[in-house]
């Protein structure tokens, strides 16, 4: 692994990196929480994302650029500055979602404060979106830079193809991201491509493509950090195949043992990215267990308090149903 030092954050900024990572987890298992006691109707989980997903959000500027999100990118959409509480009020189908006003499944992320599109549950179709919001800082001469995520079996839908060509052919600023967890629900690496790399597709489009290790927080975050810069200063897009691991069953409607050998299960706790980063962070001086332990309990009374907020605020009420549907004109 990199070393922190390595990174050229400070380690205040470090240590909020962590934070964000411990934060994910935490209200990951809140939502699971909720779903298992029927309070919510499902989630799915970016448990195992979280540390390369803080690595690739802390490289962008949130007050300007634009982010298109997945499914499991609800750390990151923390990162980019939605509350533990506007994530629960989504889960929770509440009227003040910010996503879609409790109109969106779980796990839908979206905020228009925060330059967060919501996406379709149809795998990998914000990926032309993000091409055209992309298109309009190049036609508009602004300068944000535009990300969007899928994973790596989304990643073979024909639309991914045509958004990276259509961006390679103009040059756009953005950033698109496969991460890559081995797993499309139950089908495994084998049964979904036959390339060594999925990285090797962005120079297949005419731009940049970067294969990291999504456990290493410097690997990560440099490699944003550059492609970032780049896109910024004209150079067009690129491809990042973040190398990741699934925690979790594929969502809290499946179970990942009929379908994950034994050895991969019992293999998990060796490739969780928290415990990982948590291990270098006090190997390297930056924070002791008892900090650490601090830390989590605060965000854990974080969690309760947002989680009390949120399932006390309304639902939407059904004469509001042809409602935030449609942008109004
Ligand atoms: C077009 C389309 N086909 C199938 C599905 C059902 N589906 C939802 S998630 C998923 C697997 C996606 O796997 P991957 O892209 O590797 O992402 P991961 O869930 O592993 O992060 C599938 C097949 C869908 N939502 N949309
Ligand atoms: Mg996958």
């Amino acid at each position: 692994m990199k070393k922190l030092a390595e990174s050229g954050l400070t380690k205040e900024e470090i240590i909020k990196a962590y934070r964000y990572v411990l934060l994910g987890r935490r209200l990951d298992e809140r939502l699971w929480q909720l779903t298992r006691i029927g309070k919510t109707s499902f989630n799915i989980s970016g448990q195992g994302h979280e540390v390369g997903q803080v690595a690739m959000a802390m490289a962008f500027d949130h007050d300007k650029d634009y982010f298109l999100p997945y499914y499991r990118d609800m750390t990151p959409c923390l990162v980019w500055g939605m509350t533990p509480k506007d994530i629960l009020l989504g889960s929770l189908g509440k009227e003040d979602d910010p996503s879609s006003h409790g109109r969106q499944m779980p796990n839908h992320y979206g905020s228009k404060e925060h330059n967060i599109v919501t996406h379709s549950s149809t795998v990998s179709t914000q990926f032309p979106l993000a091409t055209g919001v992309a298109y309009g800082a190049q036609l508009g001469k602004k300068d944000y830079v535009t990300l969007t995520t899928t994973g790596e079996g989304a990643a073979n839908q024909g639309e991914v193809q045509e958004a990276m060509n259509f961006a390679g052919v103009k040059k756009l600023p953005l950033i698109f991201v496969f991460e890559n967890n081995g797993y499309a629900i139950s089908v495994g690496r084998e049964e979904q491509y036959a390339s060594e790399k999925l990285s090797d597709r962005g120079p297949a489009f005419g731009f940049t493509g970067i294969q990291v290790d999504g456990h290493d927080f410097v690997e990560s975050y440099l490699a944003f950090k550059q492609v970032v810069a780049d896109a910024r200063n004209g150079k067009g897009p690129a491809l990042i195949e973040l190398m990741v691991t699934r925690l979790t069953a594929h969502s809290a409607d499946d179970d990942h043992s009929v379908y994950r050998s034994k050895e991969d299960i019992e293999n998990l706790k060796n490739n969780d990215g928290l415990l990982l980063f948590e291990k270098q962070l006090i190997d390297e001086g930056y924070l002791t267990r008892e900090q650490m332990k601090a830390m989590d309990k605060d965000l854990k009374e974080e969690i309760n308090q947002a989680t009390d907020e949120a399932e006390a605020m309304p639902d939407p009420t059904p004469d509001t149903i042809l409602e935030q549907v449609y942008a109004d004109k």
